[in-house]
């Protein structure tokens, strides 16, 4: 979710994805909105996850106590991030999230705290030439539930133009961060708006893809009904308005 609509959140919901992440990084909206669109998500059957801003504890535990049941950190590039992220989400002895749970207690029950820990989920985004070079470690780290690959970042930060089809040196760096990820027994997610290449890195080994945002969705869903009603084929879409497809960032 990167709009600010409760509505659309609750129809994301119903549309079939296993989960739908509201967007503190990217997102037009900030905390209060965020919350807002954690419950609509809890209204239908999707799994309601945030992506915060940066590792900052005060953000990470507003939003698992508004009810988020995982969290995306962004830019997560050493081992000591990632523990302090996963610090972070998690009570003591393990962690240092302060108690105070409200939604979480409407949906985990009394005893929330005690399961907490182990239901909550921990994916620390994998997206700099730092965060490569620093994985094993960062996979290392107790309490990590896994990585989550940003490949517009990846290839910022490896010298290449973010979109796909993805530069050989992002396609690489991704095949190898799931082998690592799924080796060390972590989860390993990406973010892919282009569907076939998704496929692809399912078969990869990717459990968890995020295939582009709302707003990439629509835009290109808008653009092809244009061109279809005008005759030219969802082909003729204005490149300009649909990034989906060659070119896209999937934003
Ligand atoms: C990236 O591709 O860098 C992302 O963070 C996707 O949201
Ligand atoms: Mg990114």
């Amino acid at each position: 979710m990167s709009t600010d609509s409760p509505y659309l959140a609750e129809v994301l919901s119903h549309c079939g994805y296993d989960a739908v992440t509201v967007d503190l990084q990217h997102g037009m909206f900030g905390v209060d909105r965020a919350i807002q669109l954690l419950q609509a998500v809890s209204a239908g059957p999707a799994v309601p996850l945030a992506r915060c801003g940066e590792v900052n504890p005060a953000q990470i535990g507003k939003l698992l106590d508004a009810g988020a049941y995982g969290i995306i950190c962004p830019a997560v590039d050493t081992a000591e991030q990632a523990a302090a992220f996963v610090r972070a989400c998690r009570y003591p002895p393990s962690g240092a999230r302060s108690y105070g749970p409200s939604r979480g207690l409407l949906y985990g029950g009394a005893d929330y705290v005690d399961h907490a820990d182990d239901t909550i989920l921990t994916l620390a985004m994998a997206e700099s030439a730092d965060a490569l070079a620093n994985l094993d470690a960062i996979l290392d780290v107790p309490g990590l539930d896994g990585i989550f690959v940003g490949p517009n970042d990846l290839a910022l930060s490896l010298g290449e133009r973010p979109g796909v089809p993805l530069a050989e040196s992002v396609g690489s760096a991704m095949h190898r961060a799931a082998a690592a990820a799924r080796a060390s027994g972590r989860l390993a997610g990406a973010f892919c708006p282009d569907p076939a290449l998704a496929r692809h890195l399912v078969e990869a080994g990717y459990q968890l893809i995020a295939p582009g945002n709302d707003v990439s969705v629509l835009r290109q869903a808008a653009a092809e009904r244009i061109a279809l009603v005008r005759g030219e084929g969802p082909a003729a879409a204005r490149s300009d308005v649909v990034r989906d497809g060659p070119g896209s960032t999937g934003y």
